[in-house]
């Protein structure tokens, strides 16, 4: 049978999938094979896009959640006319400088929208960029934002926990422009997916709120009914489209053998006779290219269309500083700042936290703040973030439920999408839940902002499993992710400002429960930027320098007077940010933690790290083990985080 001009096409992404795959000898051919022709129908009829303009700010946002996939996409934007991957970068699939990774990173290629791999998390990113097209169409209108997010899953990301938080959200907040479809091959790497589920997923999905629809996924016109209901229905639709992974493979199609490895010389022969492909690898028919580029240009009228409503836009300025990805901030937190010396405040890191937003939330409406369950705990409510509803999405307060790791990729994808600086709160403890999407803020350079309270034993009763021991240390190992221990109201807010100023960093404040003093007393530069800054100088000839992080530092201050009282010089340094620390020049470093003297951590959670700065001579305080439930005072006695037990030690080390 002769093939049809879109079954040509759809055979481009396969051959194309299949030669990358066969090249690297590494790599994914099922999902791209399988979903050619679902991707073709996608990319040809229904999404809007400009291959010219791949940031156009009103173009539909498609999401491969299946990453392993990425062929698919990599196929597609070569397809459709962006310039990057040529076809040089696709024979290089998989190689180091590629831009074809072995799953697709947003900062690799314009047209991937964000970095997938990790299964479900795309689909949650999705969720959130969904969230902020109905946020920003709120703000701007119809002119300015008006557009789809569509979503490809397979079974995998539909099996993941993360997607029924993320579908539970979409539904209940009404989200009828997210469209996911779903490679439904019944097959993942084990085998057929009878072996682990016998899940009803559309079942799931309409109980959840949404709409379902299903089709073949190898029948153009079906996809196209399919996805034409999925587009007019005002729910979220979930598109099941029936497919037989690896299609094209003649003797492989349809197991789990072609989830993941080349298919070989034999097979790729085969399948070059099944689909009649004459070419060799990484060439193209002309005419077939050429249909591909002509799809890919539909939407530059569209595009055009925009422009010019964009440019008779009254609100079009404060349209582009929101979809800027730049540093944000306000000179009002500079005369917050000054107020707290007028007037200091002892209150908890978590309230100065919110003391903090309300000025920042009204002076900023890009924040999108938000709580897993926990607002009044996390302190994330301010005046001028009302609640962002089905009904009102120009709200600026989500309501996440319990639901943190949807949450954390939720605004993963706002932060993507743009327009829009996302942060949201729960108990530092639950941050091993989304974890791995933190990871994916800093892997993706995302600006999320989390707010991670009830940040130590400090929390008291509640006991070992709401209090985080080793979670800060933890979180300093991820690569760009700024981690915050601010010790008063001042660092806070400097701490926020920081969080707000860099566009392409995720950061993460570490807030305590329980009341600390203000410390600070002078806020004419943010000391807080570099990372670490000598708080009180030595009155006697230095030999201590005792080093602290957040609600520790106020302890540190007075072992460091229990010193002086013996003679021993002490200084305290605060250390809010390892990062930002390690950032600075050499001289400073040393300037702060100078050689020769006694270096003393502490810090209520693990030692393991603080050797870094205190050396193997120092001393370390901290906690090694769990926590315990009961009043805080009796807490840090138990641990030993007293003036009264640590003072006594560091003078025996001195000999003093
Ligand atoms: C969170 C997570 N767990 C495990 C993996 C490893 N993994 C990659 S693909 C895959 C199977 C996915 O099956 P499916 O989504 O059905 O893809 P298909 O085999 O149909 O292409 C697994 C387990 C992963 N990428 N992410
Ligand atoms: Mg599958």
């Amino acid at each position: 049978m002769v093939p049809s001009p879109l079954q040509h096409m759809s055979n481009a992404i396969r051959v194309l999938s299949m030669d990358a795959v066969e090249a690297a000898n590494s790599g994914h051919p099922g999902m791209p094979m399988g979903m050619a022709d679902v991707a073709t129908v996608l990319f040809t009829q229904f999404l809007k896009y400009d291959p010219q303009a791949p940031k156009w700010a009103d173009r539909d946002r498609f999401v491969l959640s299946a990453g392993h996939g990425s062929m698919l996409l990599y196929a597609l934007l070569h397809l459709t006319g962006y310039e990057r991957p040529t076809m040089d970068d696709i024979s290089k699939f998989r190689q180091l400088h590629s831009p074809c990774a072995g799953h697709p990173e947003n900062f690799e290629l314009e047209g991937v929208e964000c970095t997938t791999g990790p299964l479900g998390q795309g689909l949650a990113m999705a969720v959130g960029m969904a969230m902020a097209e109905r946020h920003l169409n709120a703000s701007f209108g119809d002119d300015l934002v008006d557009h789809h997010t569509w979503v490809l899953a397979g079974d995998g990301c539909l099996m993941e926990g993360i997607n029924h938080e993320a579908i539970g959200l979409a539904g209940h907040l009404g989200l009828g422009r997210l469209n996911v479809l779903w490679d439904d091959n019944r097959i993942t790497i084990d085998g057929a997916t009878s072996l682990s589920t016998s899940e009803d997923i559309p079942a799931r999905f309409i109980a959840t709120g949404w709409h379902v629809e299903s089709c073949d996924g190898h029948d153009y016109a079906d996809i196209a009914r399919a996805l034409a209901a999925a587009k007019a229905d005002p729910r979220p639709t979930l598109i099941a489209c029936r497919t037989i992974i690896g299609k094209g493979a003649p003797n492989k199609q349809g197991g789990s053998g072609v989830h993941g490895a080349a298919l070989g010389g034999a097979e790729v022969a085969a399948a070059r006779a099944e689909l009649g492909w004459t070419l060799p690898s990484f060439e193209l028919p002309d005419d077939i290219l050429s249909t591909w580029r002509a799809a890919g240009a539909r939407g530059a009228a569209d595009r055009a269309a925009w422009e010019a409503r964009h440019a008779a836009h009254p609100e079009r300025a404060e349209f582009n500083r929101r979809m800027a990805d730049k540093p944000t901030g306000t000179r009002d937190l500079q005369t917050y700042l000054e107020g707290l010396i007028e007037k200091p405040s002892g209150v908890a890191t978590r309230k100065s936290s919110e003391m903090a937003l309300e000025v920042l939330t009204a002076a900023l409406p890009e924040m999108l703040g938000g709580s897993a369950d926990l607002t009044g705990s996390n302190n994330t409510k301010t005046k001028a973030t009302g609640p962002f509803t089905k009904d009102n999405y120009a709200g600026r307060y989500v309501y996440y439920g319990i639901r943190e790791f949807g949450m954390a990729a939720a605004m993963n994808g706002m932060a993507l999408h743009g327009g829009v600086v996302p942060y949201g709160g729960t108990f530092l403890v639950f941050s091993d839940y989304c974890r791995n999407a933190i990871r994916m803020s800093a892997i993706q350079r995302a600006r999320v902002v989390y707010v991670m309270t009830h940040d130590s034993i400090g929390l008291g009763e509640d006991g070992p499993t709401h209090q985080p021991v080793e979670h800060v240390m933890s979180l300093r190992m991820i690569p760009n992710l700024n981690v915050f221990r601010p010790c008063d109201a001042v660092e806070t807010a400097e701490c926020w400002a920081l969080a707000l100023s860099t566009p392409h960093t995720p950061s993460l404040l570490a807030l305590s429960r329980q009341n600390l003093p203000q410390v600070r007393t002078d806020v004419r530069e943010n000391l807080s930027a570099k990372g670490a800054y000598t708080l009180r100088t030595a009155n006697a000839a230095r030999r201590v320098v005792l080093i602290a992080t957040g609600s520790e530092v106020a302890i540190a201050i007075s072992v460091a007077d229990r010193l002086e009282e013996h003679g021993v010089g002490a200084d305290v340094v605060s250390l809010p940010s390892w990062e930002l620390f390690a950032a600075q020049p050499a001289a400073y470093q040393a300037e702060v933690l100078p050689a020769g003297a006694l270096k003393v951590s502490i810090e209520a959670g693990v030692t393991l790290g603080w050797e870094r700065y205190t050396g193997n001579d120092g001393l370390r305080f901290g906690i090694d083990s769990f926590g315990a439930s009961a009043p805080i005072a009796a807490l840090y006695d138990h641990f030993g985080l007293t003036p009264d037990k640590i003072t006594p030690q560091i003078l025996a080390k001195l000999g003093s």
